[in-house]
C-alpha cells in the first residue's frame, strides 16, 4: 500500500490534505511538532524537523513510499521577526528530510510545498508568472523556501524522485487570522456577535492576488503525487487560479454575506512596507501534466470561511 509521510500535518493545509490523501487510498502518517496533538485514530508521530536524528529515525522506521513536506515557518512577518528559526526550520529541516529519504527510502516520491512568494520582486512586471520566471524573494520566508527548493532540485538531479509545488494564496476554514481573508472573516463574526464595534480593520485593499480554495490546492498535491507513476519531465509546478482578484473584492464578498452593516477602516500597522501590487500565477504546466482544475468558486470558499468563524 502507498504510505505517505505527511510533515506539518497539524497546520492549515495539512489537516485538509490528510483527509484527501486518505480518501485517495493512501495510508497517511502525520508528523506533529506541538500541541494540540491530532485526534485519536489519526496515525501520527511527534517530530521536530530541525532534529536530524529524529527525522532519520522516523523515516527509517516508517519506510514511506511518498513524503509530502509541509512543515515550515509559513508566516512572512514571523520570518522577519525570527529569520534564524525560519531558515533552520525551512532549509535545514528540508535537508534533514532529504538526507533521511536518500539514505533509507531512496525510491520514495517527495513533494515539497514551496510558495509563490519565491517570485517576489519578479511580480512587478504585472503579468501572471510561470515557473520559468526569475525568483527574487523579498522576505526571509521566501528566501528560505527558494533555498530549500534548490536543495530539492539538486537531490532530484542526483536521482531522488519528486516535485516542488509553488502554491499561490490559499484560503479556507482553519487558516490563522494572521492571513488576510481569515482576519476579515474573524472580525465580521465577532462584530456579528457584538464582541467588536462594527468597524473592520484592514490593510492594503488594492493589492491583486491569486486566490485558491485550500481544498483545490490539496487536490493539486494529490494529483502531483500521481506523477510518481509516470516519467516526469518537469519538477516545479505553480498551483494557481490564474485570476487576479483585488483584496477589496474578497472583502466586499464577505461583507455582502453578513446581515450587519459594517464600516471599513485602514490600519497603518497592517500595511506591509514591501507589498507588491500584483501577484498572479500561470498554472498551465500543472493543468497539462495532471489535468487539475480548481473546483470551488471563491464566493463558496468565503462563505465556508465566514461560517467557520461564526461557529467558533
Ligand atoms: O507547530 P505545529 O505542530 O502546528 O506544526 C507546524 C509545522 N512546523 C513544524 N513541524 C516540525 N518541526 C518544526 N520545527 C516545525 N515548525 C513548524 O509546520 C504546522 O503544523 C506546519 C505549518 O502549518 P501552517 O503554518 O498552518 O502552514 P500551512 O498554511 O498549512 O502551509 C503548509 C505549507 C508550508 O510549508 C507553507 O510554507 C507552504 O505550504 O506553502
Amino acid at each position: 500500500m502507498n504510505h505517505v509521510l505527511l510533515t506539518g500535518a497539524n497546520g492549515f493545509v495539512g489537516k485538509v490534505l490528510r483527509t484527501k490523501l486518505c480518501g485517495a487510498g493512501y495510508r497517511v502518517t502525520c508528523t506533529v511538532s506541538s500541541e494540540p496533538l491530532l485526534r485519536d485514530g489519526v496515525e501520527h508521530v511527534r517530530l521536530d524537523i530541525r532534529d536530524a536524528a529524529e527525522v532519520e529515525q522516523v523515516v527509517q522506521q516508517l519506510q514511506p513510499t511518498h513524503v509530502v513536506h509541509l512543515a515550515a515557518i509559513s508566516h512572512v512577518p514571523t520570518s522577519f521577526r525570527d529569520p534564524l528559526l525560519t531558515w533552520q526550520t525551512n532549509v535545514m529541516g528540508s535537508l534533514n528530510l532529504l538526507e533521511a529519504v536518500k539514505r533509507h527510502v531512496p525510491e520514495a516520491f517527495v513533494l515539497f510545498a514551496s510558495s509563490s512568494e519565491v517570485y517576489g520582486e519578479a511580480f512587478k512586471v504585472g503579468e501572471p508568472l510561470d515557473e520559468g520566471s526569475a525568483c527574487q524573494p523579498m522576505n526571509p520566508y521566501a528566501a528560505s523556501k527558494l533555498a530549500a527548493e534548490l536543495a530539492f532540485v539538486q537531490y532530484f538531479r542526483q536521482g531522488l524522485r519528486g516535485v516542488v509545488a509553488r502554491p499561490f494564496n490559499h484560503i479556507g476554514p482553519g487558516q490563522s487570522p494572521d492571513f488576510v481573508t481569515a482576519s476579515f472573516a474573524k472580525q465580521i463574526a465577532e462584530i456579528e456577535r457584538g464582541l467588536q464595534p462594527p468597524v473592520l480593520q484592514v490593510g492594503n485593499l488594492e493589492a491583486c492576488r491569486d486566490f485558491l480554495d485550500v481544498r483545490d490546492v490539496c487536490d493539486a498535491y494529490v494529483k502531483l503525487l500521481d506523477l510518481a507513476d509516470r516519467p516526469a519531465d518537469q519538477r516545479i509546478f505553480n498551483i494557481a487560479s490564474g485570476q487576479a482578484r483585488k483584496i477589496r473584492e474578497l472583502l466586499d464578498e464577505l461583507l455582502a454575506q453578513s446581515p450587519v452593516s459594517i464600516a471599513v477602516e485602514q490600519d497603518p500597522q497592517r500595511l506591509r512596507p514591501s507589498d507588491i501590487p500584483f501577484a498572479v500565477g500561470d498554472c498551465r504546466r500543472l493543468q497539462a501534466s495532471t489535468g487539475w482544475q480548481p473546483a470551488h468558486a471563491l464566493g463558496e470558499t468565503l462563505g465556508a470561511l465566514l461560517n467557520d468563524w461564526r461557529e467558533k
